[in-house]
C-alpha cells in the first residue's frame, strides 16, 4: 500500500470540514478565497461583512477539504447579529478542526504573557474553544504587516496559552504560506468518499454570489451605521447567454439612507452598480445587465419576520 506525506493511501479519498473562526475583519474571508483560489465570500475593511456560514471547497487528487467561513464573532447588540454570531459558534461545534485567525499581537500585548496576550474578544473566543484546542489550527494572519521576529514572539507568546494542533502564520492578503496551511489541514482529513462534485467550489449559488458583489460595493463605498443597515436581494435572474439580466433590490432602514446610497443625480448608486456588474460578469464569464432598487423597510435588522424574508435566518 503506498501513502503520501500526509499519511494518506492513495487508494482512498479523504475528506475534512474545516470551520474558519475569529473575531470580525482578521481575515477570515480573505483566507477562504486565497484557500480555494476563488473569490467566493465578499471582504472588505469593515468589521462584520460576513453575514452569513458560506462553503468553499477545494478538491486536490484524493482530498476534499470544505472549508467553512463564518461571520466574525462578537458581543452581538442587535437581532441581526445575534442571528449571524450564532453561525459562526454552531459551526465550531460540527467541524473536524478549527482555524482559529487570529492579527498579530500588538506592542502592549507582546510584554505580557499567558491569554493576556489576546483581545478580550479573542480571550472569550479561547474560553468557546475550550477542549477543542488539539482540534484547533491556531493562524496568524496579517503578518505582511510585521516584523519577522515580531512574528516569531508573537507564535512563542501564543503557544503557551493553549495546546493547539499548531500554530501557522500567514498572509492572506498576498497569499503567504497559505499553501503550507493547506498541507497541515490535510493531515486531519479522514477517509470518507467526496462529499461534492471534483469541480465545485462552493454551495451557494450564483445568484447569491451576485446578492454579495452588490453588497460589499455597498460596504466599500459607505461610511458609518449604513452598510449594516443595508441588505440584498435578488429579484430577477434571466440566463440569457447574450447578456445575463439581473436585478436587485437594495433594503436600507431610513429614507436619508436611501438617498446617500443613490447619491447626488444618481451618481452614487450608477458607481456601484458598474463596479458589481463588472465582478459578477467576471464571476459568470458572461454579459450581464444590473439594475439596482433601494427601498426602504423600517428597522428590518432588529425585526424576524423581515429577517427571515431576507435569507437571514
Ligand atoms: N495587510 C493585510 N490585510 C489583510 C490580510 N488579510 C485580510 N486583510 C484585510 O483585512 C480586512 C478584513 O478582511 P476580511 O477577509 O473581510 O475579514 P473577515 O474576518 O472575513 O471579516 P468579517 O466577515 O467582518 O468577520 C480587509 O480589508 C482585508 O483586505 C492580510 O494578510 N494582510
Ligand atoms: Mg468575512
Amino acid at each position: 500500500m503506498q501513502h503520501n506525506k500526509n499519511g494518506h493511501n492513495h487508494s482512498e479519498q479523504y475528506c475534512g470540514f474545516i470551520g474558519i473562526i475569529g473575531r470580525p475583519n482578521v481575515g477570515k474571508s480573505t483566507l477562504l478565497n486565497q484557500l480555494i483560489g476563488q473569490k467566493v465570500s465578499i471582504t472588505a475593511h469593515k468589521a462584520q461583512t460576513t453575514r452569513n456560514r458560506i462553503l468553499g471547497i477545494r478538491t486536490d487528487q484524493n482530498t476534499q477539504i470544505v472549508f467553512i467561513d463564518t461571520p466574525g464573532i462578537h458581543r452581538p447588540d442587535k437581532l441581526l447579529n445575534r442571528k449571524i454570531v450564532a453561525y459562526a459558534t454552531e459551526t465550531l461545534r460540527d467541524t473536524d478542526l478549527n482555524l482559529w485567525i487570529v492579527e498579530p499581537l500588538t506592542a502592549n500585548a507582546l510584554i505580557k504573557d499567558g491569554p493576556s496576550v489576546l483581545n478580550p474578544e479573542d480571550q472569550e473566543i479561547l474560553k468557546m474553544l475550550s477542549g477543542k484546542e488539539k482540534r484547533t489550527v491556531l493562524v496568524l494572519n496579517k503578518i505582511d504587516t510585521i516584523h519577522q521576529e515580531q512574528a516569531l514572539v508573537s507564535i512563542a507568546k501564543l503557544d503557551k496559552i493553549a495546546d493547539f494542533a499548531e500554530i501557522v502564520p500567514v498572509s492572506a492578503l498576498k497569499s503567504t504560506n497559505v499553501e503550507h496551511l493547506v498541507e497541515t489541514v490535510k493531515k486531519y482529513l479522514s477517509v470518507h468518499p467526496f462529499y461534492f462534485e471534483r469541480h465545485q467550489v462552493t454551495d451557494v449559488s450564483e445568484r447569491f454570489l451576485a446578492s454579495e458583489f452588490v453588497r460589499e460595493e455597498l460596504f466599500i463605498r459607505l461610511q458609518q451605521e449604513i452598510p449594516y443597515s443595508v441588505a440584498v436581494i435578488v429579484e430577477q435572474f434571466e440566463d440569457d447567454p447574450k447578456c445575463i439580466k439581473i436585478a436587485c433590490n437594495i433594503f436600507v432602514e431610513r429614507n436619508s439612507q436611501k438617498g446617500i446610497i443613490i447619491g447626488k443625480k444618481g451618481a452614487m448608486l450608477k458607481s456601484i452598480g458598474t463596479a458589481a456588474r463588472k465582478k459578477i460578469e467576471r464571476l459568470l464569464g458572461n454579459k450581464v445587465h444590473l439594475a439596482l432598487y433601494v427601498k426602504v423597510l423600517k428597522q428590518w435588522s432588529h425585526n424576524a419576520h423581515h429577517l427571515r424574508t431576507l435569507g437571514l435566518d
